[in-house]
């Protein structure tokens, strides 16, 4: 099949993609049959140009990178997950929980360079009070009260209801109540029950994990959706994890930006598996582009991909690198070799690199621009 786009034509050798081309250039709805065959084909390239045809239509060369601070109160966690290398367990050396003062001083560190936003996510503690992390919010909005606080994974979010033995419902009234802003993505892992009970068994199960966005968008939070891939899980497992967070996004409209992550394994009960490659990577970053119709973005997170594959992502469906990330533990408590954190200029140059356009965003993509000291964000 020969198609247009603006650039050049669309060629495959894999007769499966010339009807899912034909969809995609009319913009048409993919099937589940149609996910696995982006997964399955040989032809990368194709599901490559598919994915940049879509993203160039939806923003063009606009790339969106973001400058935030990451706060990990506590890396003290029941879940015991064995796609984690970041939780301890209550009582281990390496155990830590920030006093509240710590984390408003761990906030105010990177705030030099005026981030945006706070991206706060954490263990499962046994003890911590609901409380102290609604103090937390409320002390860095007090603060701060300029950046927007990104705050709590569903997976938080039902434990903490627990805990508290409250509602979902009142808990998220609570966060909001505090100053929580939005929320991440964080814990979605992959829905099937297969995988989960083998990589996560002790987190709430897919299901709940969808109910809880639902909800939270619902009560007027927007939130980020994740992928983990790379570990035990199947092509179908994929096509299935993207199409249930695609099912919600049609109810709710919550979700902003699609983020799939690769599974590190070093320093997990996983250590066996091997790390993901750059073909992998970049699939993943396409055929979530290609399936999630109803997502404005998908995200390069570069800590993760590496900051050279997040860069090819840009022309792979991705229009979002995420951010300046200070401090960032969860990866490399992994093995992730990446820096811990990148200026606003080398951004800008990966970026300009690809041949596209960055544009400094808040959370919830509006564009910021800066003047000496201070940042403004255009509504
Ligand atoms: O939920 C944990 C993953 C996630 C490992 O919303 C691991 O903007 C790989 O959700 N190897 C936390 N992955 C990170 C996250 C995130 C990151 C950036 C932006 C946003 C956003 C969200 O990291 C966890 C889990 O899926 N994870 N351990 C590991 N060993």
């Amino acid at each position: 099949m020969q198609t247009t786009s603006e650039r050049r034509p669309f060629h495959t050798n894999d007769p499966r993609l010339t009807p899912i081309a034909e969809k995609v250039l009319a913009g048409e709805r993919l099937s589940f049959d149609d996910g696995l065959a982006l997964y399955r084909t040989g032809d990368f390239l194709a599901v490559g140009w598919l994915a940049n045809f879509v993203r160039e239509r939806m923003h063009g060369d606009t790339t969106y990178f973001n400058v935030n601070r990451h706060i990990n109160p506590t890396n003290v966690c029941v879940a015991n997950c064995r796609l984690c290398a970041f939780g301890r367990k209550k009582g281990d050396p390496n155990g830590y929980t920030m006093a509240l003062e710590e984390a408003w001083e761990t906030a105010a560190s990177g705030y030099s360079e005026a981030v945006t936003e706070f991206h706060i996510v954490g263990g499962l503690h046994p003890d911590l009070p609901f409380e102290y992390f609604l103090d937390l919010v409320r002390g860095l909005k007090q603060r701060f009260p300029k950046v927007h606080i990104k705050a709590f994974t569903m997976v938080e979010v039902s434990f903490l209801a627990r805990r508290a033995k409250i509602s979902i419902q009142e808990t998220l009234r609570q966060m909001r109540e505090a100053g929580v802003d939005s929320m991440p993505g964080g814990g979605a892992e992959i829905f099937s029950s297969r995988v989960r009970s083998f990589i996560c068994d002790h987190k709430i199960d897919g299901t709940e994990w969808l109910d809880t966005a639902r909800l939270a968008h619902k009560m007027g939070f927007r939130s980020n959706a994740t992928m983990l891939y790379g570990h035990i899980e199947n092509d179908a497992d994929r096509v299935d994890h993207i199409l249930k967070l695609r099912d919600v996004q049609d109810d709710t409209g919550g979700f902003q930006t699609f983020i799939p992550l690769a599974f590190h394994p070093e320093n997990t009960p996983l250590d066996h598996l091997p790390v993901t490659t750059g073909l992998t990577d970049l699939r993943q970053v396409a055929v979530g582009r290609l399936l999630l119709d109803n997502f404005a973005h998908v995200k390069a997170y570069w800590q993760m991909l590496t900051p050279k594959i997040a860069q090819i992502a840009l022309r792979f469906g991705a229009d979002d690198l995420d951010g300046t990330v200070i401090e960032e533990k969860i990866y490399h408590d992994a093995g992730a070799t990446t820096p811990q954190g990148m200026t606003r200029k080398q951004l800008c140059r990966l970026i300009t690199e690809a041949g596209r356009v960055p544009v400094e965003r808040d959370t919830l993509y509006h564009a910021v621009t800066r003047t000496e000291d201070s940042f403004v964000v255009a509504v």
